[in-house]
């Protein structure tokens, strides 16, 4: 448990669910959605994705179609992503992020950084 304390964000979640009196379990499951995003079928998932600051976050295209990431905010272009291609991205500042796929616009979706 001190372990868990150390770590400011999840600290706060543990500390909440205590005075809650809930189960810390599925609070923690909530909070960690990881950090892949598919691009399946010209859609990016999870859409958003919620991620705590520090994390590295990796696209991969699953689709037969070349996809890339543009963070416009951050000023970040990847390659273009052939098929089973990835692309990896650390988030160090809290904000929620807007991107779109450079090829494909209307293909948008955010990451949310805490
Ligand atoms: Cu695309």
């Amino acid at each position: 448990m001190f372990v868990l304390f150390k770590s400011g964000v999840l600290a706060r979640r543990v500390l909440l669910c205590a005075l809650l009196g809930g189960p810390i379990v599925p609070l923690v499951a909530w909070s960690d959605e990881g950090s892949q995003v598919g691009i399946d079928n010209f859609r990016f998932a999870p859409n958003p994705l919620n991620v705590a600051k520090g994390t590295e976050v990796t696209w991969t295209n699953h689709d037969d179609i070349p996809h890339s990431i543009v963070l416009n905010a951050l000023g970040v272009h990847s390659k273009t992503l052939d098929t089973d291609g990835t692309f990896t991205y650390k988030f160090d500042k809290a904000g929620t992020f807007f991107y779109v796929c450079g090829l494909h616009p209307f293909m948008r979706s955010k990451v949310v950084v805490k």
